[in-house]
């Protein structure tokens, strides 16, 4: 007997991607690109082959900013707008699904479970679907590693690594996020990627640090199930960089 696909109408459609090969999904920064330009961005990279667009970002966007580019992202594409949160202000029925991310390597209870308690009932009222996240900071972690009060795991621990991974997997999370923090000078190692992979079967999300096809190569061939972008948008639109890693995406997506 085969357990029915866990999760929503968004994590079903991503299961399903996901039997096919890996994903990307392009992070849009409300805050920097709101409504219509969000909107622009979400129908070229949905054209180029991404597979969702993830909303969020900087710290502190309103519900209506993130209200409106929701909205205005929905109506030009019809991939999952899924909403990356910061903090629970910024969240809103117009998005179809948020990352429910728990950040497991901070020393700040509020990230890791206590704000999730305070905006659960707000998120059910909203039909917002949760999608479960273990959200794990590597090393340099940027500005998430700051603000989030992590104790970054180190580029070689790779045994760290697995030992969140796990832990999400076996507290029933069906997502971890491997995160350089946005803008790291080199994304997260592809042996850490590759060792993560080997030890768990959830679906391996990495980002940080990602702005070419040859970034994107080695995180690929290490079992990376999605790998998201944000910076590589944000600085040269959807110019080379950012079509070479949908490139490398649908290279093996073909295989
Ligand atoms: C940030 O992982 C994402 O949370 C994307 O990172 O901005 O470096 O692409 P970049």
């Amino acid at each position: 007997m085969s357990a029915a696909p866990a999760g929503g109408k968004v994590e079903r459609y991503l299961a399903a991607l996901r039997a096919g090969g890996p994903m990307h999904w392009t992070l849009i920064d409300p805050d920097k690109s709101a409504g219509d330009r969000a909107a622009t961005i979400a129908r070229g990279a949905v054209e180029l082959g991404s597979h969702a667009i993830l909303l969020g970002g900087s710290t502190g966007i309103s519900r209506e900013v993130m209200g409106a580019t929701a909205a205005a992202v929905k109506s030009v594409v019809k991939v999952p707008a899924i909403i990356f949160p910061e903090g629970p202000g910024s969240l809103t029925p117009q998005a179809d699904a948020l990352l429910f991310m728990s950040l497991l390597n901070s020393r700040d209870l509020d990230l890791v479970i206590r704000a999730h308690a305070r905006a659960a009932p707000a998120i059910r009222a909203m039909g917002l679907e949760p999608i479960p996240t273990g959200y794990v900071v590597i090393a340099p972690g940027m500005r998430v590693g700051e603000v989030g009060q992590v104790d970054a795991v180190a580029r070689t621990d790779h045994r760290a690594a697995v030992g969140f991974a796990q832990a999400a997997e076996m507290l029933g999370m069906r997502f971890v996020y491997l995160e350089a923090g946005s803008g790291a000078p080199e994304p997260v190692p592809a042996a850490m990627v590759r060792a993560v992979r080997e030890a768990t079967r959830i679906t391996l999300i990495v980002g940080g640090g990602i702005r070419s096809g040859t970034d994107a190569r080695p995180l690929l061939g290490a079992g990376a199930d999605v790998l998201v972008t944000g910076t590589v948008t944000e600085e040269e639109g959807l110019g080379p960089g950012y079509r070479s890693i949908l490139e490398e995406v649908r290279r093996v997506r073909d295989r």
